[in-house]
């Protein structure tokens, strides 16, 4: 896109914004605070690089589609996610599983991963000026195959599980200590039952006990926070979810975690966006995972839709930016994986500028006022306000392509690199 345009026509968006109380520079300012912590596991279809017969399979999460090029090394993971940051205005981190450490051809099981094996990450991460989030795998595994985690029956599993919980928090803290800044730890489990079980409180008092088990080292927040992610149902597991959202929230009030709310996990009519405000309520900090399910869990791509644009509209309206983190959380192996990253995240960063250029005081005098004709005259003005243009513009500023651009930038790398793997 020609530069001279996109500043023409931002110098005209500016004006009609101003017309209506938004300051544009502002919102470019408050972009700033939006810091998206990207999932590694686009790149490779959830795969890791671990060598055992691990297979994505009976752990409530499947990735469809086979869309040829994906990352089957560290190397070419490590490039696609640098080509992916480049068509990203601003700085993103990086959310990490504990399946994709550096085994060095080596089986390493999950109780005995350490921050050995995420060093290269951590060096990574500094040369490319970012900073990493972390997730512990509790699926792909023969010892998950059963349905059960850390909520297991079998006390040899349930072990090995909080081993590997206990684990993940010394490689957060590791990751946090390195960079200087506090790694998140997401930890969520599949643990469910397919039909309808007699036992749920059994699972879901172990489910507590093993999180207490795994909890009790202390870290400083300064260099790792916990998170707990609830579901409602997983494939293969609908009758019941031992780490409901009851559970976790209730866990996460009383044990000072973060709770971590995934767009995909919860009933289609319920929106994340509206359990903000709820939670923080009660705990001081929250994960995102945002993600667009279809009917069901599926971990589409992220488009600007009404559910995510609640997400930012909440976040800024409250400028929660620093009790919030939002990650995301897909995985479209039917499509080119560098694409569904820049496509996902920028819809993210969108929904905030959107946010950001809101007149939210004057909708709020509204609301108070009972107006409420005006109110939502003026929320469906906006809709059609020049955003476009601010965000090209944001793009410029970045120096990054704008608009439409990046799709050309994403195929030239297809024929470059990844019709070469
Ligand atoms: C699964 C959860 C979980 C995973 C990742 C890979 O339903 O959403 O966050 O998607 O850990
Ligand atoms: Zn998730």
């Amino acid at each position: 896109m020609n530069s001279e345009i996109i500043k023409k026509q931002y110098e005209l968006a500016k004006e009609q914004y101003a017309a209506i109380g938004v300051d544009t520079e502002k919102a470019l300012e408050g972009m700033k605070n939006v810091v998206i912590s990207m999932h590694c596991w686009q790149t490779d279809d959830v795969g890791g690089f671990e060598t055992s017969d691990a297979s994505l399979s009976g752990g409530g999460i499947q990735a469809t589609g086979n869309y040829p090029g994906k990352a089957t090394t560290i190397e070419q993971m490590r490039a696609d996610l640098e080509k992916v940051m480049q068509l990203l205005p601003g700085k993103q981190r990086l959310s990490l599983h504990a399946s994709y450490g550096e085994f060095g051809g080596k089986f390493v099981d999950r109780d005995a991963v350490g921050p050995e094996h995420f060093k290269g990450w951590a060096d990574w991460a500094r040369s490319q000026g970012t900073a990493i989030d972390f997730n512990g795998t509790f699926f792909s595994h023969p010892k998950a195959a059963s349905g059960f985690t850390l909520s297991s029956k079998n006390e040899g599993i349930r072990q090995f599980w909080v081993e590997h919980l206990k684990r993940t928090r010394e490689i957060s803290a590791y990751l946090g200590e390195q960079q200087g800044s506090p790694c998140v730890l997401n930890t969520w489990i599949p643990d469910g039952s397919k039909d309808i079980p007699i036992d749920r409180n059994g699972y879901r008092s172990i489910l507590k006990k093993s999180l207490d088990e795994g909890y009790q080292k202390e870290y400083s927040g300064k260099f790792m926070k916990d998170a707990v992610e609830s579901k409602l149902f997983g494939i293969g597991l609908e009758a019941m979810t031992v780490g409901s959202h009851d559970f976790y929230l209730g866990y996460a009030i009383k044990n000072n975690k973060l709770i971590c709310l995934d767009s995909g996990h919860f009933h289609p009519t319920e929106q994340v966006g509206d359990k903000i405000s709820s939670c923080l309520q009660f705990v001081d900090e929250v994960l995102l995972h945002v993600t667009r399910p279809i009917r069901w869990d599926s971990d589409h791509v992220v488009t600007l839709n009404d559910d995510v644009q609640l997400i930012a509209s909440e976040i800024v309206r409250n400028n929660f930016f620093d009790r919030v983190y939002t990650g995301l959380d897909f995985f479209d192996a039917s499509i080119n994986r560098i694409g569904a990253y820049v496509i996902g995240t920028r819809a993210a960063q969108k929904a905030f500028l959107i946010a950001l250029l809101e007149p939210t005081q004057q909708l709020k005098e509204l609301e108070e006022q009972e107006r409420f004709f005006e109110r939502l005259a003026m929320l469906e003005e906006l809709k059609t306000k020049p955003f476009g243009a601010v965000w090209d513009y944001f793009c410029l500023i970045n120096d990054v392509p704008a608009g439409e651009s990046y799709i050309a930038e994403v195929n030239q790398y297809e024929k470059d690199v990844l019709s070469k793997r």
